[in-house]
């Protein structure tokens, strides 16, 4: 068989797709599927059957973290690793992470109907809650199975509120495996990831594939003010101690300071207000500060700039203040064989490719810190994601897919 000529099968991928769609559908057309929830578990029962029709070896470990393997001829090379996440946003859409997962599949299925024998071993991964939308922080299986996090703390994060925790929750959907979650485990040689875009250039300059060099860092806060509640009536303007108010001027220092330094971004995109009534002023707010760059040093100055000013908003407002650093993974520059890899692939299927960088965090943040890695990207419509109404033409999930199935072919056939 001449292996150049094999492609995917688009409408088994578009119909596989659609299938993982109605598992959690939202009424717009999106999906709600947090980690450890029971759309999660369902989702997962899904994989591993299709897993298992590719007759992949299933293993589960102790972070939930699925892998399907293919053996290779050769045990004793190391394997190639492709996947990303199953898990949603709350409320997300249905291809973040999950034409990930699923182009994999198609990539495994092409490979086992067309009896390939592939030199080294091939691993499907669906890593366990990457959104970190419900339970923070994002990444949590591959940042355990990286080892920056132990699994211990993990265990021990509460959902977004306060009621669950993920270790039983993990368990409960019965995916708390028992094989070491550790990378240690695995002798990983190259791993690929392929993903939805989520930004605007390849959809703005119609380019069918994105090549990025790498992953912005990340860095996550999370802050707690404390206020003084009191009746809004009989209480004078002057001399309030608003946690609410105190909040809004440092939601504009966050946006001031990501435009005066440049070369970053900067977001609060989570708040809790107490007791969030419209007649008691607000004596407790919990926000997070999500911080990106390619220069983790510049993003760290740019926390601690935040900091300076919230402090002094703190003091001014009467108002007591409590950071704590959630999440922090360094910027990943990806390894430029395989980016170049990723390129040179495109262009021999006649696909137009971009080299660019990924604002968007992945598993391959925390992967690419032991292994090779390398990430292939597809045009999100409009730039949209994190949103109900994400999407990417069928079409561009199969060119993204036939591009993983033509790395995964030449990584893993070579010596
Ligand atoms: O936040 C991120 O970029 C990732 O999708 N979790
Ligand atoms: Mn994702
Ligand atoms: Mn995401």
């Amino acid at each position: 068989m001449n292996l150049s000529e094999l492609r995917v099968d688009g409408a088994r991928l578009q119909s596989t797709i659609e299938e993982s769609a109605r598992i959690g559908k939202t009424e717009n057309n999106g999906l709600i599927r947090c980690a450890a929830t029971d759309e999660d578990k369902i989702g997962r029962d899904l994989l591993v059957k299709w897993y298992r029709e590719c007759g992949c070896e299933i293993t589960i470990d102790e972070m939930g973290n699925i892998f399907a393997k293919r053996p290779g001829k050769n045990p004793k090379l190391g394997a190639v690793m492709t996947g990303s996440h199953f898990d949603t946003q709350r409320p997300g859409g249905r291809f973040d992470g999950i034409l990930g997962v699923l182009g994999a599949l198609e990539v495994m299925r092409v490979i086992s109907e067309n009896n390939i024998q592939l030199e080294r071993d091939l691993i499907i991964v669906d890593w366990t809650n990457e959104e970190g939308g419900w339970f923070s922080p994002a990444c949590m299986g591959s940042g355990v199975w990286v080892g920056n996090h132990t699994k211990e703390w993990a265990y021990a994060r509460k959902d977004r509120d306060g009621v669950t925790v993920f270790g039983e929750e993990l368990e409960r959907i019965g995916y708390k495996g028992s094989f070491p979650c550790s990378h240690k485990e695995w002798d990983i040689y190259a791993a690929f990831e392929l993903h939805i875009e989520q930004g605007p250039q390849l959809y703005n300059e119609k380019i069918q594939i994105g090549a990025p060099k790498g992953i912005l860092c990340l860095h996550w806060y999370d802050i707690w003010l404390e206020g003084t509640a009191n009746q809004v009536g009989p209480t004078p303007m002057i001399g309030r101690n608003d946690a609410l108010l105190a909040f809004s001027e440092m939601n504009i220092v966050v946006n001031k300071v990501a435009h005066q330094m440049g070369n970053m971004v900067g977001t609060v995109g989570e708040i809790q207000n107490y007791p969030n009534s419209r007649n008691i002023i607000p004596d407790a707010v919990h926000f997070t500060v999500d911080i990106r760059s390619w220069d983790d040093a510049h993003a760290v100055k740019a926390w601690e700039m935040m900091k300076k000013e919230f402090e002094v908003i703190a003091e001014r407002r009467g108002c007591p203040i409590r950071t704590e650093e959630t999440w922090k993974v360094a910027h990943a520059p990806f390894d430029k064989g395989l980016w170049d890899r990723v390129v040179e692939t495109s262009e021999e299927l006649g696909y137009s490719c971009k080299r660019m960088v990924s604002g968007a965090g992945h598993d391959m943040s925390e992967v690419n810190q032991v292994t090779r890695g390398a990430m292939i990207f597809v045009p999100s419509i409009n730039g949209r994601s994190h949103v109900e109404v994400e999407d990417t033409p069928y079409e561009d999930c199969e060119h993204g897919a036939n591009v993983l199935l033509h790395c995964i072919l030449k990584t893993a056939n070579e010596a």
